[in-house]
């Protein structure tokens, strides 16, 4: 069976303890390789080897360390079946989906960064006729990267890529539900020619390997995508420690839909915001309120399109909806969805957990895609996140009401509206309490806008200029000018 191995110094090691985690397909619920189960020791080799490399690094000039990560994104391209698959295989979506969407995207993260480095400019800012300023972006020195289980490659390569474009060395812990394609990039890097040291991936619990990282004296900038709880624990061991820390984490985005809008393209795009990935991305829409007139019939024609979704065998091809990334969060959601049900929910499509889509998956965590209907928006279901294919669809009667509603959660990370009113679009989305909103589309992602979110959905902004200054400290220079 595959034994994943951390990546230090250039080198695929063992952990020091040489204890193993068990890493399960979620689409078999079998044992299907090992991770290692890292602690603060293999955390401290990763950060003395970073540390090592980062003087000769940051000092590697702009063209270089961009050629080396056009280089990884080649070979991410190279390598897209091995790597989509072990994507599908550790997480259980669909196969197509990792084709076509997550890895692709992984090497266009590395693409994007090596080439905005070799554009980014800094300020000068002159002082009447007594000075001139100019500001030096330098890197921090050794970035912490903590990344998620739900796209594992692509938020992985989304932080890594502009932390080593800027000159900054890398400890980073991919999510230990999901180590495979991190394992496999770290391989692709060796064949890249990285230096040693420079990206080093430590596997690992988040408790004790993530833990680590966090706490480290001598990594003084975190990047974190996962739990709003975690974020919190996060914070506090980091900020006292003056740690710069940029935190994306969970949603309950709202996705509302006018009478005016397109009903076609709003039904299409809605199916993906609600299940894509299973309904396992941040920026899923499971909450959405239909406007009064449209409402019955939207429902209708919405049930009926969730009702065609094919769930089964992530590895088929016509497979629409994979198996749920764990036994654990496949029982938090089949509890989300009892709990509906008790908050008075009308169950209208989805519910159950099919126990068998072929021989192969019999053993999968496998749920139906879910639409409720008649849950109070301030209900714990419409309030907390799921991360799951469960819905709540709820009508409203006045932008103001609707307004209400969305930016009732404690989160605030995306939005989606759907309206051909353009006067409207702008009203409603100036006033969505959200980082990101969508009009009359969900998930057309640009990589040079900010990303992020407000309220508990996170701390900071990624994407092009936000990462590049999240990963560079500026200093500024005032220099003199002498009166003659
Ligand atoms: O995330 P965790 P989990 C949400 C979603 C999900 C919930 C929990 O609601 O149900 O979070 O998922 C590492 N110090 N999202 O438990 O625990 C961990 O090892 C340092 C939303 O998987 O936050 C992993 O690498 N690191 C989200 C990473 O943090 C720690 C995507 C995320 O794990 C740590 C995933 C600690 N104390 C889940 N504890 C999104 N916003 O996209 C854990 N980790």
């Amino acid at each position: 069976m595959d034994r994943i191995r951390n990546y230090i110094d250039g080198k695929l090691v063992e952990p020091v303890s040489g204890q193993y985690l068990d890493n399960v397909d979620p689409s078999t619920g079998k044992v299907y390789s090992h991770t290692p189960d890292s602690d603060e020791r293999d955390v401290e080799a990763a950060v003395e080897a970073a540390a090592g490399a980062f003087p000769e690094w940051s000092r590697t000039p702009v063209a270089e360390r961009s050629r080396v990560l056009l280089r990884i994104a080649d070979l991410i391209e190279a390598n897209l079946d091995e790597l989509a698959l072990a994507e599908c295989v550790d997480n259980g979506k669909p196969l197509s989906l990792a084709k076509s969407l997550d890895i692709p995207r992984a090497a266009v993260n590395f693409r994007f960064f090596a080439t905005a480095i070799v554009h980014a400019r800094s300020e000068m800012h002159a002082t009447d006729d007594v000075a001139i300023n100019y500001t030096l972006r330098q890197p921090i020195g050794v970035a912490g990267i903590i990344s998620p289980w739900n796209l594992p490659l692509y938020v992985f390569s989304w932080k890594v890529a502009p932390a080593l474009c800027c000159g900054n060395t890398v400890v980073a812990k991919p999510s230990e539900v999901t180590p495979m394609t991190a394992f496999l990039l770290s391989k692709l890097c060796q064949e890249a020619g990285l230096p040693p040291g420079v990206l080093n991936i430590v596997h690992g619990l988040g408790r004790k390997a993530g833990a680590a990282i966090v706490a480290h004296p001598r990594i003084p900038a975190i990047s974190f995508t996962g739990g709003t709880v975690t974020g919190a624990e996060i914070t506090g061991v980091a900020s006292p420690m003056f740690k710069k820390v940029s935190l994306e984490l969970g949603g309950k985005n709202p996705n509302i839909i006018f009478a005016d809008a397109d009903q076609d393209k709003a039904i299409l795009e809605s199916l993906r915001s609600s299940f894509a990935n299973q309904g396992q991305v941040c920026l899923c829409g499971s909450r959405m309120f239909v406007e009064r007139p449209l409402y019955d019939s939207f429902v209708e024609r919405f049930v009926e399109e969730t009702k065609k979704l094919r769930i089964g065998d992530p590895l088929e091809k016509a497979t629409n909806q994979g198996a749920i990334v764990s036994r654990s969060h496949h029982e938090k959601i089949m509890r989300y969805i009892d709990l509906a049900k008790e908050e008075g929910g009308k169950l209208l499509c989805g519910g159950s957990a099919p126990k068998a889509t072929n021989d192969r998956c019999k053993d999968g965590f496998f749920i139906e895609p879910t639409v409720m209907t008649e849950l109070a928006v301030d209900c714990r279901v419409n309030r907390e996140e799921i991360f799951g294919p469960v819905v709540s669809i709820t009508p409203f009667e006045s932008e103001d009401e609707v307004l209400r509603y969305a930016n009732s959660t404690d989160y605030g990370l995306s939005a989606s509206v759907w309206t051909s009113d353009v006067g409207r679009a702008h009203r409603v989305a100036r006033d969505l309490a959200a980082g990101t909103v969508w009009v009359n589309c969900w998930l057309l992602r640009d990589l040079r806008v900010p990303f992020g979110g407000v309220k508990n959905s996170g701390v900071g902004r990624e994407g092009g200029d936000e990462a590049l200054r999240f990963f560079t400290e500026p200093k500024n220079v005032c220099i003199r000018v002498p009166s003659s």
